[in-house]
This record gives C-alpha cells, sequence and structure tokens, in this order.
C-alpha cells in the first residue's frame, strides 16, 4: 500500500550487498509457490537513541513460521536480531520499518521444495502510516470481505506464511474497490477473523474484546502488546470469537499490527461507529509512548540499536 523507498544495503545471508543487487532468480521457488515467511518490524526515534519494538519476539515468530513450513533457518532468533540491528546502523535510519524474509531460492521446481536452498534477507526503510495520512486521528472505513479468512487446516495464519498473504490481497483489493480502507475477514465458520494486515478490537461497555488465535489469526505482538497495556491499564480483555454484528454493535473498532500501529475503524459496512473513543485514544496515547520510550515499565520491549 505504499512505494518502497530505497534504503543502501540488504542484508543476505550474513553479508550485506548494495540494495540495487538484492536480486533473486525468476525461477526461484518462493516466487512460484510461495515458500517463504517473514516479518514486519519497527524501529523508533527514543530519547535514548532509535530503538527496535520487540525485535526478538518477531524473529522468535519468524524462526517459528519457518519450522512449520518445514524451512529450518540456518540463523536463530538471536542470530537475525542481531543481524537486524546490524542492518538500520549500516543504512544510518532513526526510524524505520524492517522486513526480514526467509525463502525458499533456485533450485527446485515442482511443489516439494526440500532440495532448494533457503535465503534469509533483511531490508530497511522508512514506512510511515500505513492506512492513510488521517488514519491514525480520524479512523478508517471499512468493510467486510466476501472472501474468508484462509482455514486453519490451509494455510494457518497463526505463523506469517507469504502465502497467507494472497488471501489478503484478494480481501484488500476488494474491500478499496468498495470504498473502504480496508477489508475485514471472517473465518470459514464466518467468526470475525482479522484485517488483511492487522489484528482486531471491539470494545463494548467498557469491556475490551477480540478473536481468540484458535479463531485463525496471526499471533500479532501488537495485539499482544496491547491486550498487555489495556489489562495493565485495569481494563478487562477477553479473547473470545465474535460474529460481524459485535463489529457493527460495537462502541469502538481498533486494528493492531506493526504497520498499522493501533487504527481507529470509525465504520464497519457503512455502519457508523463514530469518532475515536476514548479507550481506543488512552490505548492509542500508551501505545506510542510505550514505543516512543516514554514508559519505562515496558522498556524490556525495546531494543536500542
Ligand atoms: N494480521 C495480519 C494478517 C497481519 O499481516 C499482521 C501484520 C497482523 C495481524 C498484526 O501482527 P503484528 O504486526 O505482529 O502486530 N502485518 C504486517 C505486514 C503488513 C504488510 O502489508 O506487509 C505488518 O503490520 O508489518
Amino acid at each position: 500500500m505504499a512505494d518502497i523507498q530505497e534504503g543502501k544495503y540488504i542484508w543476505r545471508n550474513g553479508q550485506f550487498i548494495a540494495w540495487a543487487d538484492a536480486t533473486t532468480h525468476v525461477l526461484s521457488h518462493a516466487l512460484h509457490y510461495g515458500t517463504a515467511v517473514f516479518e514486519g518490524i519497527r524501529c523508533y526515534k527514543t530519547e535514548d537513541g532509535s530503538a527496535v519494538f520487540r525485535l526478538k519476539d518477531h524473529m522468535k515468530r519468524m524462526v517459528r513460521s519457518a519450522n512449520m513450513i518445514l524451512m529450518p533457518l540456518p540463523y536463530s532468533a538471536d542470530d537475525l536480531t542481531e543481524a537486524a540491528l546490524e542492518t538500520i546502523r549500516k543504512n544510518e535510519l532513526d526510524s524505520c520499518y524492517i522486513r526480514p524474509i526467509a525463502y525458499r531460492g533456485y533450485g527446485a521446481v515442482g511443489v516439494n521444495p526440500r532440495t532448494a536452498p533457503i535465503d534469509v534477507v533483511i531490508a530497511v526503510w522508512p514506512w510511515d502510516a500505513y492506512l492513510g495520512s488521517t488514519a491514525l486521528e480520524e479512523g478508517i472505513a471499512v468493510g467486510i470481505s466476501s472472501w474468508r479468512q484462509r482455514s486453519v487446516n490451509a494455510i494457518p495464519g497463526t505463523v506469517k506464511s507469504s502465502a497467507s498473504y494472497l488471501n489478503s490481497g484478494l480481501a484488500n483489493m476488494e474491500a478499496q474497490d468498495h470504498g473502504y480502507v480496508e477489508a475485514i475477514l471472517l473465518n470459514e465458520a464466518g467468526l470475525v477473523a482479522e484485517g488483511s494486515g492487522e489484528n482486531i478490537f471491539v470494545v463494548r461497555d467498557g469491556v475490551i474484546s477480540t478473536p481468540p488465535l484458535s479463531d485463525g489469526v496471526l499471533e500479532g505482538l501488537t495485539r499482544n502488546s496491547v491486550i498487555q497495556i489495556a489489562r495493565d491499564l485495569g481494563f478487562v480483555v477477553h479473547e473470545r470469537s465474535l460474529v460481524r454484528t459485535d463489529l457493527y454493535t460495537a462502541d469502538e473498532v481498533f486494528f493492531t499490527g506493526t504497520a498499522a500501529e493501533l487504527t481507529p475503524i470509525h465504520s464497519v459496512d457503512n455502519r457508523e461507529i463514530g469518532k475515536p473513543g476514548p479507550i481506543t485514544k488512552q490505548l492509542q496515547t500508551k501505545f506510542f509512548d510505550v514505543v516512543a520510550g516514554r514508559a519505562s515499565e515496558y522498556d524490556e520491549w525495546l531494543d536500542v540499536v
């Protein structure tokens, strides 16, 4: 949803190469069969210098995702954490988006990827508000997609494989064609799953709810952080299944994600929910304090570059 702003260097299989040299063969396995896993991570400017939010947890998720698709990575979460920090330093960025990706490269054709090499890459670039410049303050209009969330027994959504994102792309394009900013997908059982690139929360009578992981949603680190922040602020947070009318009748609805951060939703399928509500705003303010290093109780979530 944005053009890439080019950086200088990309980390590939343990070495830095020039941005323009980070190419891959057209017969790379992942290009044909979606055999890749990736992460999206943000680095923020703080008063103590730049810091990456939940870096190690993202890298742990990447290793788990890779194991799930039977693609054992030659790097540990610690190795990847260090490599990401080094990549930010090399590119001299003070705030940026970090995109590690591991994929089956060139050398095998056919659905079984096991004879293809495993390539691991980390790129960084500046990426501002994901859902548009007014999204964080004013909220966005979303629509429920006619596409269902891929089933957990087809392409599991709890891990972050590239193959999942065809499903996301179809839903997002449809939503934008209908005049919405983003899509919400229901799962095969008709329960609310998530946005094409975000987890979703609703607030009703002061109680916060979000779909459980068993409904097939990505185990979002922003979701996990916001649940903890909300509970620390004294709110009750339920992980429970939601149906579409829970969205239409909510007092507040918002998305969470690394790219989307905490984005309020002002309408769902043209049912007006309204301007960002008080709980959404309180959580959003606290979230931005946490990532900017202004909330010392959450300092362990930040890795200074
Ligand atoms: N669900 C999906 C489907 C998803 O893609 C994301 C992140 C989330 C939930 C939230 O997860 P987390 O970032 O750990 O809180 N989507 C990433 C990629 C977006 C893209 O367009 O690319 C992201 O936000 O970085």
